[in-house]
């Protein structure tokens, strides 16, 4: 297999809106480099990318895929990634080990949501980006209209430096803007390319000023440092369907954008101390794993990105973020679902690694001697939660070792356990990813799951307070049962739980019953007063009552004592509490009234709204029952630009009107156990 030096590799993630065209481009490039007979569609389910059941069945990439195009002697590690938010754990990845990014736009439509919000996230980490406006052979297709979207809503440092050839319906390739193909009419694009680049450059700036103009290779050679600087993103035409402009495209990013030896040096530590390691084959072993796949025959891939050193096959490596040791069999490397075996991986490069054991995503793999550790990856909070049932006992039993692999593989999936419902809640990015999560348990691990809107732990209380007697008398002949309490109720400050506090004079209650009694009242109070929900924040009184010399038992006092609890939360007009979270949203400012408006139909509180620079917050508090899937209705409310993060905040009060709906629906429950 051909080595290529650290110089000669350009790792590049293509991010875009939904469906822009990523996974086809993948397969045009591949197609274009030769390196695949034809060019897979989507829609047949033979792309190189799109290598899943669950990716085939929904027409869309549900994963990071990583492919090797190479080009005029350079190694193009693409990083291709799905566009949808559920699976933006997955970008994530993309995002931190990539060098650079192709912004991908679809002609039809244009500068798009998501292609803004990607856009966001690659300004906020300097990454040097091409944008790409793919499906120039579709109907609707407009590049300029593609082209001053991108001016507006991207900035203005972006220039065309390919244009489409024939108008819609006719498109038939494209031309540079640069060298001799530049004819009739790209003339302005060169004008305004060069702009672009004298901007980026004060000795260019003053050339230009000065003549009005830069020659070719003043732009091409300002071009590659402007980029590099993010200081100029270069714009592109073509289809990836017809091929057209692909070339054009690969050419770019080889001439434009950072190898890995471009980029700044990697920071990170040794022994707890900074270093920063330039990317050297020759230097200290620090690779981070990126991701991790589960598969139930290859067991578990890591993939991972060599900063610096180079990672060996047949050699040993330290997992320094979890101090352990790993033998390395087999080094490969990456080609969509396979792997090739390859001697070694070297700075700058990705690779993958079969059945190592204690390594997971975000990990750092180096040399005992040389202990660094390199910054994890920031994953995205999961939001959306289910509660998950095997639908059989054999389901029952495997059902631990799958979510086990599956959280393996996916950092954005958390797995709980509600102490309160007993259920087992899946937290995941979206209704998707958790339909998602559920088929892959099924064809992964043979495992069928159900899944449910998690169960509301809610609570009883008591809102005034109250005196209940009650005698636990059984005297029919043999042993009877003798146990008599007087308990004083009063509601306890929210979140006090519970107090028990003993105040019977005169040994009304003799003092070894006592804890009996104290006992019956908790255990009362989990089973539930009136609705089956555990009772909290009350204050109990055991005031007084009465004893039989022979017939009083620890059990006749417990038994007495839950029987007057139960009566008394009852007389002591009871209320259900439920979870209250706290939402922090993230939002378009145009869609804050609407959302508002929906919070309101959802008894929530708002408690602050921060219009923004376009993007505003509103943090609010929302019943658990309507948040813990809140995230669907926010992506539909903001057209998938909104952003939540959500914790538990407190219990409060459910309306009355509410209270009678839920307790039969509890009731319900308890006759289907
Ligand atoms: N005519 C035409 N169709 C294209 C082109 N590129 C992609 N498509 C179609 O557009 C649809 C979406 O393409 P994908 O490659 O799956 O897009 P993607 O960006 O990977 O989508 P996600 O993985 O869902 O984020 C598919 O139906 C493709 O066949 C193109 O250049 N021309
Ligand atoms: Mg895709």
């Amino acid at each position: 297999m051909t080595q290529f030096t650290t110089k000669q590799i350009r790792n590049v993630t293509l991010v875009s809106h939904s469906a822009a065209g990523k996974t086809s481009l993948v397969e045009s490039m591949l197609f274009t480099a030769k390196a695949m007979p034809r060019i897979g569609r989507v829609e047949d389910h033979t792309t190189v990318s799109d290598y899943e059941p669950e990716e085939h069945k929904r027409l869309t990439s549900l994963q990071l895929s990583v492919v090797p195009v190479t080009w005029k002697e350079h190694k193009i590690n693409v990083l291709d990634t799905p566009a949808y938010a559920d699976f933006s754990g997955e970008t994530a990845s993309a995002l931190r080990v990539a060098d650079a990014a192709v912004l991908v736009v679809a002609a039809p439509a244009g500068v798009e949501v998501g292609t803004e919000m990607v856009w966001k996230q690659l300004q906020a980490l300097k990454m040097p980006t091409l944008v790409f406006v793919t499906k120039m052979d579709k109907d609707h297709a407009d590049f300029m209209r593609s082209l001053e979207q991108a001016r507006a809503k991207l900035g203005q440092h972006c220039a065309a430096v390919t244009l489409p050839v024939g108008a819609e319906k006719a498109f038939s390739g494209v031309i540079s803007v640069l060298g001799d193909q530049a004819r009739d009419g790209a003339g302005q694009a060169r004008e305004r390319l060069a702009e672009m680049v004298a901007e980026t450059d004060d000795a260019l700036t003053e050339k230009f000023l000065g003549t009005g103009d830069l020659t070719d290779d003043e732009i091409a050679n300002g071009l590659r440092v402007g980029v590099r600087a993010c200081g100029a993103v270069p714009v592109l035409a073509g289809s990836a369907v017809t091929g057209a402009g692909i070339p054009e495209l690969l050419d770019a990013i080889v001439s434009l954008l950072p190898s890995p030896a471009d980029v700044a040096p990697t920071r990170a530590a040794k022994n707890g101390e900074p270093v920063t390691l330039p990317a050297d084959p020759k230097g200290p072993l620090a690779a981070l794993v990126f991701k991790t796949s589960a598969d139930p025959f290859v067991g578990r891939l890591s993939y991972f990105r060599v900063y610096s050193g180079t990672l060996r096959g047949n050699s040993e490596v330290f997992n320094s973020t979890h101090h352990s040791s790993e033998r390395i069999a087999q080094v490969t490397a990456p080609m969509g679902k396979a792997q090739h075996t390859v001697g070694e991986v070297a700075a700058g490069d990705i690779g993958t690694l079969a059945k190592l054991t204690h390594v997971l995503t975000g990990d750092t793999l180096t040399t005992k001697a040389e202990p660094i550790v390199l910054p994890g990856i920031e994953f995205p909070t999961p939001i959306y939660s289910v509660a998950v049932h095997p639908k059989s006992k054999a389901d029952m039993d495997k059902l631990s070792t799958a979510l086990a692999r599956l959280t393996e593989e996916d950092p954005t999936l958390r797995i709980s356990r509600d102490q309160a419902t007993g259920e087992l809640i899946v937290t995941g990015l979206g209704d998707t990813h958790v339909e998602v999560m559920a088929e892959r348990a099924k064809r992964k691990f043979g495992v069928d799951l159900e899944l449910a809107p998690p169960k509301v732990p809610y609570r009883e209380t008591i809102t005034k307070p109250a005196t209940i007697e009650h005698k636990h008398k059984k005297q029919s002949g043999g042993h009877g049962q003798y146990g008599h309490v007087v308990l004083r109720l009063e509601p306890a400050r929210r979140g006090a739980g519970f107090k028990f506090v003993n105040q019977v004079v005169g040994g009304a209650v003799p003092k070894e019953y006592v804890p009996a009694v104290e006992k019956g009242i908790q255990k009362a109070m989990e089973e539930g007063a009136f609705a089956g929900f555990h009772v909290t924040d009350i204050k109990v009184a055991l005031t007084d009552g009465s004893s039989h010399p022979v017939d009083s038992s620890g059990q006749s006092f417990e038994l007495a004592g839950a029987a007057a609890l139960k009566h008394g939360v009852q007389l002591a007009q009871p209320a259900l509490l439920e979870p209250v979270m706290r939402v922090r949203i993230a939002l378009p400012d145009e869609a804050m009234g609407a959302v508002v408006g929906d919070l309101n139909t959802r008894r929530a509180h708002i408690v602050g709204m921060t219009p923004g620079n376009g993007m505003g917050t509103i943090e609010a508090t929302l019943p658990q029952v309507e948040a813990q899937q809140y995230s669907t209705k926010l992506r539909a409310l903001t057209q998938g630009r909104g952003r939540m993060t959500i914790e538990f905040d407190h219990y409060g009060e459910v309306p009355a009107n509410l209270t009678q709906k839920i307790v039969e629906a509890r009731q319900k429950d308890a006759v289907k156990v």
